[in-house]
């Protein structure tokens, strides 16, 4: 359904539902200016994804890789969470059974949830369960050592982050093609697909796997399925209701 009955379909069936997947990806950062992979700006149109986002690029020129990510987090650290990050951590936080599930390896949705917690307040029940892994975070290549970036320096292989434990060449803590999802969030993501009655997904092409697979799931699981988004993605044909424009206009009034 894509009509003027639309976004009323839409507010009843994330009302009637007692548990609620929200799947994101990079479409609702796009109004912050973090550019997305494959829309026109898009970040895979500069660079190849085989290029820089895979194990085979970093092993080859982990200082290009390097340089590509410092500049993504430093794009990122620039940009604040919009009206669609802040309303939607608001309305989890005011009702119970969401879980957020986002592909996004930025710090939007973490930002806006600490913001809708206020002071002293527990943002947790708003924070994503991060398929992809975390731009902000490094782990090592060698040893099991993860910890949260600090500035890089892509000079040379010799400046790049090495681990404080080993000694090991450190990588951005992003999950690459060809490498496994990390286990907990992709479980618990997946099993709170099973069990919604609705499945509110927003910005995202549906093109990446096995992530995409939570929407399908909630579907099979008979999710009621809302599609917020400018333009096509690969989940309109099972979408129950498609809401066509920009998160940052169509979120807050759907969650208000
Ligand atoms: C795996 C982190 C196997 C890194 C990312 C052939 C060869 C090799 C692999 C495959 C293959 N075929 C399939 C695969 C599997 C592959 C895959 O799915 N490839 C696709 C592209 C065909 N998947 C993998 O490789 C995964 N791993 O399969 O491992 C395995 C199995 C067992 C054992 C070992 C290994 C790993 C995939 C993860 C890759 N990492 N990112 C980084 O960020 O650098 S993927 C990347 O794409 C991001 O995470 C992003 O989130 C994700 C999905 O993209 P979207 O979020 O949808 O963003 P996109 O730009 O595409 O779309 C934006 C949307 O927003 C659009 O719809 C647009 O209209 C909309 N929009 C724009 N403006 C707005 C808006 N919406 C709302 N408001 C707006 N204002
Ligand atoms: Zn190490």
């Amino acid at each position: 359904m894509n009509s003027s009955a639309a976004p009323a379909a839409a507010r009843e069936a994330l009302r009637r539902a007692v548990r609620v997947v929200v799947f994101t990806g990079a479409g609702i950062s796009a109004e912050s200016g973090v550019p997305t992979f494959r829309g026109a700006g898009g970040l895979w149109k500069t660079f190849k994804a085989e290029d820089l986002a895979s194990p085979t690029a970093f092993g080859r020129d982990p200082r290009l890789v390097w340089e590509w990510y410092a500049w993504r987090r430093e794009t990122v650290g620039g940009c604040r969470p919009n009206a669609a990050h802040l309303a939607l951590a608001r309305w989890i936080l005011g009702r119970a059974g969401v879980t957020l599930v986002s592909q996004n390896v930025d710090d939007l949705h973490e930002r806006a949830a600490r913001e809708a917690a206020g002071e002293g307040g527990d943002a947790r029940r708003a924070e994503p369960l991060k398929l992809h892994g975390s731009l902000f975070h490094d782990h090592c290549t060698r040893c099991p050592h993860r910890q949260a970036s600090s500035p890089v320096d892509a000079a040379s292989v010799a400046t790049l982050p090495h681990c404080p434990e080993c000694g090991g060449l450190m990588r951005p803590d992003v999950v690459w093609f060809g490498e496994m999802l990390p286990a907990r969030p992709v479980e618990a993501a997946f099993a709170a697909a099973a069990e919604a009655e609705a499945c509110l997904v927003i910005g995202t092409t549906g093109a990446v796997y096995p992530a995409a697979g939570v929407v399908h799931t909630a579907k099979a699981s008979g999710a009621r399925v809302v599609v917020v988004d400018p333009g096509e993605t690969e989940f309109d044909a099972l979408a129950d209701v498609r809401l066509v424009g920009p998160a940052g206009e169509i979120v807050p009034t759907l969650l208000k």
